[in-house]
């Protein structure tokens, strides 16, 4: 078939259809297709690394327990926090999300370099490989932040994270350029940057964060991974090396990153509530433009990671203070989607439900941070459960809930059928009570001085850890729920058609799942999307697939 014969060619070109089930859904160049090879591929070591913070948490039932060797509570943490980071939340928020959703939502047939996109995808295997497999040779021991000089004084295994973090930022700067490439030169005809959908935003500058920032960490692994290698000191201090130089090139990254798994979440929030608070999100321009400054503030805020690392009064006192201005454009969001909530007509789905979930949790671990950000509470906190449970909150109670809420919302685009609402549901309560009965008990047995990356603990936290870690057996158990329903879905669940929630941005405006070259004419967009209320601000739809809710 030609390229001519997928329907009226208006703009963009497309690859032809591809011919083999290897290039169909192995090496496939659809963006569809890699969305979802990177959810598969994401949720794997999801698992691998969900049981290994069990395995933690079974270690820390007691005070002195021998569950894991206090070697293998440390390889535990080290690799469960780094796989979480950059083989989960990060792959699924750019590669998944970005892929399967931003493409249909500027109205395009691809990214711009679909070749592009799928050698970034087949990077990310090898590195979660080279992760989970540093097992077998000695896993790292140092945590995911990797500080040297312990990260230099271990077996093989840190090399080996060494080369998969590595792989992980090369593949994330290239589909950074591309996603940018994508939303500059490739939206519909009529999409002009305020009529972008609030998703689309958020992954622009969410790429180019990892467009700018990852070049960072490359060069920092590279420094670390020479010098174990070769002996050439850049970090270690007893040949002249600086090991806060590492902290600093690490963070310089590390800090956008944090923003990296958080702005698609914002942006998938700002997709859902419309949808079902049934109006227009209140603020568009405000919630647009505070990502962008979300963005650029996130580079100029890093060693308040480093606050006990010997900075001068004068430093500690400006990154203090840069770091609380990030709570304002942050505040800003928040009050925008609480007044896009306000008096509305809400339709309690599951995804408004995970959005709910973010929007308390989220800001939550938000107030924690802004605690965490004053110089004396952080000298003070720093290295105790109080920052595990900071981190939990805004990456679990915000990616992690701010995912499942993008995947319950746009799982009928993916796969053409719904979920099973009654166990979303309970998925979603089961989640939210156990994840809290997890994390919130942390704060206190932090303030009191338990240390964090230790696998023993004074008796006197032993009742309060007992109940985290039976919370968090439950926590694991409630994604169960979520396999269950999936697997059920694909059997019996119910055909979703086109557009089941009534949303009103373009991935809703054809069938479900997208057809390959996603749309028979490229639209044309006369308006914003979330004008509800308004006719749909679209020419060249069908108008039979812009249908009513059915949900
Ligand atoms: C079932 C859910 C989870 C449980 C029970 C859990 C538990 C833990 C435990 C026990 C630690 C080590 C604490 C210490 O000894 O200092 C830890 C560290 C960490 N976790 Fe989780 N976690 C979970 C999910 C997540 C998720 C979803 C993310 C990120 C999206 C995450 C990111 C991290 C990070 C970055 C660290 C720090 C590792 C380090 O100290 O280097 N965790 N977690
Ligand atoms: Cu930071």
């Amino acid at each position: 078939m030609s390229v001519a014969d997928l329907g009226h060619v208006r703009t963009g070109h497309i690859h032809p259809p591809p011919d083999t089930f290897v290039k169909k859904y192995v090496f496939s160049l659809d963006h569809k297709v890699i969305g979802v090879q990177y959810f598969i591929t994401s949720g794997l070591f999801f698992v691998l690394a969900g049981l290994l913070a069990e395995l933690m948490r079974a270690q820390l039932t007691g005070p002195n327990n021998h569950v894991l060797s206090v070697a293998t509570y440390n390889e535990a943490f080290s690799v469960h926090g780094s796989a979480m980071v950059w083989l989960v939340t990060i792959p699924v928020l750019t590669g998944a999300f970005g892929n399967l959703i931003m493409p249909l939502q500027i109205g395009a047939r691809d990214v711009a370099f679909p070749w592009l996109n799928m050698v970034s995808f087949w990077m990310f295997p090898p590195a979660g490989i080279l992760l989970f497999g540093s097992f077998l040779f000695g896993a790292p021991q140092a945590g995911w932040t990797e500080y040297p000089p312990i990260s230099l004084q271990m077996p093989f295994g840190t090399s080996m994270w060494c080369m998969a973090i590595f792989l992980i930022g090369v593949s994330s700067t290239i589909t950074g350029i591309n996603f940018l490439v994508t939303i500059v030169k490739m939206r519909a005809p009529g999409m002009t940057w305020t009529r972008m959908p609030l998703f689309v935003w958020a992954t622009g500058v969410t790429a180019f964060l990892s467009f700018i920032a990852t070049a960072n960490l490359s060069a920092a692994l590279a420094g670390l991974f020479i010098e174990r290698t070769f002996g050439v000191p850049f970090y270690d201090p007893a040949k002249g090396g600086s090991p806060v130089l590492w902290q600093h090139v690490f963070w310089f990254y590390s800090h956008p990153a944090v923003y990296i798994m958080i702005l698609p979440a914002f942006g998938i929030v700002s997709e859902v509530l419309p949808t079902f608070c049934r109006r227009p999100i209140f603020g568009y321009k405000a919630i647009a433009y505070s990502s962008v400054s979300i963005g650029l503030l996130s580079f100029m805020v890093w060693a308040h990671h480093m606050f006990t690392s010997g900075l001068q009064h004068w430093e500690q006192f400006a990154f203090m203070a840069l770091t609380m201005l990030i709570a304002i454009p942050t505040g800003i969001k928040i009050f925008s989607w609480l007044a896009t909530m306000w008096g509305a007509k809400i339709h309690l789905c599951s995804p408004l439900l995970f959005v709910l979930g973010f929007l308390s949790t989220f800001t939550f671990g938000g107030i924690t941070g802004v605690l965490l950000a004053s110089v004396p509470v952080d000298i003070h906190e720093h290295a105790t459960y109080f920052v595990v449970a900071h981190l939990h909150y805004v990456l679990f109670g915000g990616s992690m809930f701010g995912i499942f809420a993008g995947l319950y919302y746009w799982w009928p685009k993916m796969t053409g059928r719904l979920l099973d609402e009654r166990l979303a549901k309970l998925h979603f309560w089961l989640m939210f009570i156990s994840f809290n009965a997890t994390f919130l008990p942390m704060h206190w047995i932090g303030l009191h001085g338990m240390p964090r990356r230790v696998a023993t603990y004074d008796p006197i936290y032993a009742s309060t850890n007992l109940f985290v870690s039976i919370s968090a057996f439950v926590l694991g158990l409630s994604f169960l729920i979520f396999a269950y329903n999936a697997l059920r879905s694909a059997k019996q669940g119910e055909v979703a058609g086109p557009n089941p929630w009534g949303g009103r941005t373009l991935e809703w405006m054809i069938s479900s799942p997208a057809p390959y070259y996603n749309f028979d004419e490229i639209p044309i967009v006369l308006s914003g999307p979330y004008d509800y209320g308004k006719p749909l601000p679209y020419a060249n739809i069908k108008p039979e697939l812009a249908t009513v809710p059915t949900h």
